[in-house]
């Protein structure tokens, strides 16, 4: 590729502190140890097993996919639909290498991936590509729906998927499908939404330091 395409990233996004990458690991292996033995999880394993019987281990069950960050524009390079506009965008340039904090207010599982999802501020949404969401199918979902940070992924599952499968539980919550409260735990509330598809409401959500950058590979 010529110079200008090489000064187009793979992605933007926010990069965790690695001091807070290690608390978030934590909890969610915290979680996933927990979720793992509860009877409501084990009458739904086949989702994750495909045989009713086989018993999980969720902490072995997903691979870690490097650095903690929450991606706002994948580009590719610049072959990306609206890769150069995002590179060029004022709030971009004017906000690269600030820090910010994020807010991680819940936690998720399918038999796919598992992540946290990110609730944007008003000042993080300028960073916010206008087109993020349009993966939902019919459901419209308000912009910043699809941030997260990828904490894992089964095997042979590419780490784009843990955005789809939020867009899916809140596309499913919009629809009217209030899932099933299976219980309070220490971390929060514990849904269930089908399909193996489960999320923890953080009592207190998780704030995490991140670094508005790029990464290129
Ligand atoms: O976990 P993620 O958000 O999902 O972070 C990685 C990052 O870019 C590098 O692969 C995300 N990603 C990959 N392909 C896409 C895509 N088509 N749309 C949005 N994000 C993507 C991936």
């Amino acid at each position: 590729g010529s110079i200008e395409e090489m000064s187009i990233p793979l992605y933007y996004g926010w990069f965790l502190l690695s001091s807070i990458q290690d608390k978030v690991r934590c909890t969610s292996m915290d979680f996933l140890k927990t979720l793992d033995t509860l009877e409501a999880f084990k009458k739904h394993l086949i989702d994750f097993t495909g045989k009713a019987e086989k018993e999980v281990d969720l902490e072995q069950y997903f691979e870690a996919k490097g650095t903690l960050h929450c991606t706002t524009k994948f580009c590719n390079y610049g072959k990306v639909e609206g890769a150069k506009e995002y590179a060029q965008n004022k709030a971009v340039g004017d906000f690269y290498g600030s820090a910010f904090e994020l807010s991680l207010s819940a936690l998720f599982v399918t038999p796919r991936t598992v992540g946290a999802r990110v609730s944007l501020s008003e000042e993080q949404l300028l960073l916010w590509p206008a087109d993020a969401e349009k993966e939902a199918g019919p459901a419209s979902l308000p912009p910043g729906s699809r941030a997260h940070v990828t904490l894992g992924c089964a095997e042979g599952v590419e780490p784009v998927q843990t955005g789809l499968d939020l867009l899916e539980i809140l596309a499913l919550q919009q629809g009217g499908q209030q899932g099933e409260l299976i219980e309070e735990m220490e971390l929060g509330s514990l849904t269930y939404y089908g399909e193996g598809r489960w999320l923890l409401s953080l009592r207190e959500p998780i704030g995490a330091l991140a670094c508005f950058s790029s990464f290129y590979g």
